[in-house]
């Protein structure tokens, strides 16, 4: 049989059969995909192959395959053990929620998450939450980062789940496609999949006023099909996000801005950090790439790992 995985909680897949009926299924012995290695072989997202369990259990099953992903996102955890955790697979595109307090969203973060996706060929849309809440000055920083991020080519759109200020924008680039919500813990990820589609009424929670961070209220990635023709994958708060298995030469290829202006450097194989005539030095320098996403990229090509915790002007919190 043949179905999609809509939920993973470690030992268990729950998997949609092209039957439109689910199943409980396991993995056969040992699953291994040839060139990757995470703590999870397979992800929401993912197409296989499986067998009804022989026990004579017709909604348990035994996976035994896989398809080729068309694309996946992967993060490296930022604890000391360094596992890599595949997300989710198979989407057409990612919507990163950013808030800028309630919980801190830092640039650094939006630029790995950014470098990965480009890496592994997912489109990202950078949504700006709890507009509500945010007074002019922040606002102002909002709209800041927004044409930073549009000038490099990213769809931004600002959006409250809470009052539902542009949710039918979302609700509209949705349409017809698999999508997932990421971002840190209580940025409004499942608030967002409810004001979508209340009747499904996921859990949510109140950010903790001591920390101002999310619960993890959101703990296993899952999808859900939505009554407009739309798969949404909720998935649980990433506190960093570490990039997996790049070498230093090619980062900034993940970052179009900098990509674009590498054929004009006078090495080609240039990092742009000492070299002479370097283009993207010469464009920082006249205001043409931004700092903060430069910084990133520093960070990144030094294999700082965890140091997200920096805002956007470098300082450490
Ligand atoms: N004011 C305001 N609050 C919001 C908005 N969106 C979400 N919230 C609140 O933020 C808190 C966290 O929302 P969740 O949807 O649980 O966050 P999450 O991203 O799913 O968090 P995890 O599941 O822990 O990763 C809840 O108290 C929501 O009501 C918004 O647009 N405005
Ligand atoms: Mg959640
Ligand atoms: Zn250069």
């Amino acid at each position: 049989m043949e179905g999609k995985v809509y939920k993973s909680t470690g030992s268990w897949y729950t998997v949609k059969g092209a039957d439109g009926s689910f199943y409980e299924c396991r993995i056969k012995g040992k699953f291994r995909i040839k060139g990757i290695k995470s703590t999870n072989p397979i992800a929401v997202g993912d197409h296989v192959h499986f067998e009804l369990d022989d026990k004579g259990d017709e909604k348990v099953g035994v996976i035994h395959s896989i398809e080729d992903r068309k694309n996946y996102i992967i993060r490296k955890s930022v604890n000391l053990s360094k596992q890599t955790h595949i997300i989710a697979a198979n989407l057409d595109q990612v919507f990163l929620l950013i808030t800028l307090n309630n919980p801190i969203t830092y640039t650094i973060f939006i630029d790995r998450f950014l470098v990965t996706a480009e890496a592994y060929d997912v489109p990202v849309v950078l949504v700006f939450n709890k507009i509500d809440t945010y007074s002019q000055e922040e606002t102002d920083e909002i709209k800041f980062l927004a044409s930073l991020y549009r000038e490099i080519g990213y769809t931004c759109i600002g959006i409250s789940a809470k009052t539902g200020k542009n949710v039918d924008k979302i609700k509209e680039m949705m349409k017809g496609k698999t999508s997932m919500f990421s971002g840190h813990s209580g940025v409004g990820k499942s608030t967002l999949i409810n004001a979508i589609e209340p009747n499904l009424e996921i859990k949510t929670a109140e950010i903790s006023q001591q920390h101002l961070q999310g619960q993890h209220t959101t703990t296993f990635a899952e999808m859900f099909d939505l009554s407009f023709g739309a798969q949404i994958i909720d998935t649980p708060g990433i506190k960093g996000f570490g990039i997996v298995d790049m070498e230093k030469e090619e980062i900034g290829d993940y970052f179009p801005e900098l990509f674009e202006l590498k054929q004009d450097c006078k090495f080609n194989n240039c990092i742009h950090v000492d070299e002479p005539h370097c283009a993207v030095k010469r464009a920082l320098e006249a205001g043409k790439v931004s700092w903060s996403r430069y910084k990133s990229y520093l960070q990144m090509i030094n294999g700082e790992d965890d140091t997200y915790r920096m805002d956007m002007y470098g300082e450490r919190k």
